[in-house]
């Protein structure tokens, strides 16, 4: 199975970059962020809770996110393997996934961290805002909260992967299908 982390704070092109890479290697695309908006379109009373916290640019809690990712796998036992967008996002999350992958057999073969510049995180955000209504791509202190939740929180699992020799880093800046272009020769060396 080939199993991507797709890792990189918020705006770095992590979803745009899954839409293509799903197509090309025919893996599950599994994002979090994804997931947590159809619950709430959805009105379920977990959406409601993660509105709330997501509106504001906070994490949503571990125990929720894992839980959904759990049962994501079950769904999907037969595929060819998943691209993680957006998860794990903090330590617990990521010794969670290594411990349902183990339980399947299997593991991550890379994560590829795409690296952007604060400024253009924050223009490709609001930006997005402006066309999507998204409440936290509309306000600049709340993605400068979500900035910060990612350096604070999730940027250090870059070091849990290194640790077992799974990190890449790619420049997310330029086009996205240089981008793509770059991430397409890294994932073809594995
Ligand atoms: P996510 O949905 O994961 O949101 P994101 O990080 O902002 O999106 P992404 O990084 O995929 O967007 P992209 O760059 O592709 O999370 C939202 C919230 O959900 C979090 O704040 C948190 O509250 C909660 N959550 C999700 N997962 C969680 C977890 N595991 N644990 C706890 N909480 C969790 O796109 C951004 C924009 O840039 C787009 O408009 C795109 O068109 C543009 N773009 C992309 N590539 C570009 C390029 N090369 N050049 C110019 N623009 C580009």
């Amino acid at each position: 199975m080939l199993n991507l982390v797709l890792f990189g704070p918020p705006g770095a092109g992590k979803g745009t970059q899954s839409n293509l890479l799903i197509e090309k290697y025919n893996l599950v695309h599994l994002s979090t962020g994804d997931i947590l908006r159809g619950e709430i379109a959805a009105g379920t009373a977990l959406g409601m809770k993660a509105k709330t916290l997501m509106d504001r640019g906070d994490l949503v809690p571990d125990e929720v996110v894992i839980g959904m990712i759990s049962s994501k796998l079950d769904n999907n036992s037969n595929s060819n393997g998943f691209i993680f967008d957006g998860f794990p996002r903090t330590s617990a999350q990521a010794e969670a996934l290594d411990n349902l992958l183990d339980e399947k057999g299997t593991s991550i073969s890379a994560m590829l961290s795409l690296k952007v510049e604060d400024a253009e995180l924050i223009r490709r955000l609001l930006s997005r805002g402006e066309k999507s209504g998204r409440a936290d791509d509309q306000d600049e202190s709340i993605i400068a909260n979500r900035i910060n939740e990612y350096n604070t929180k999730t940027a250090p699992l870059k070091e849990y992967y290194s640790a077992q020799n799974k990190l890449s880093e790619i420049k997310g800046n330029g086009t996205v299908e240089d981008i793509a272009e770059k991430l397409n020769n890294m994932i073809d060396t594995l």
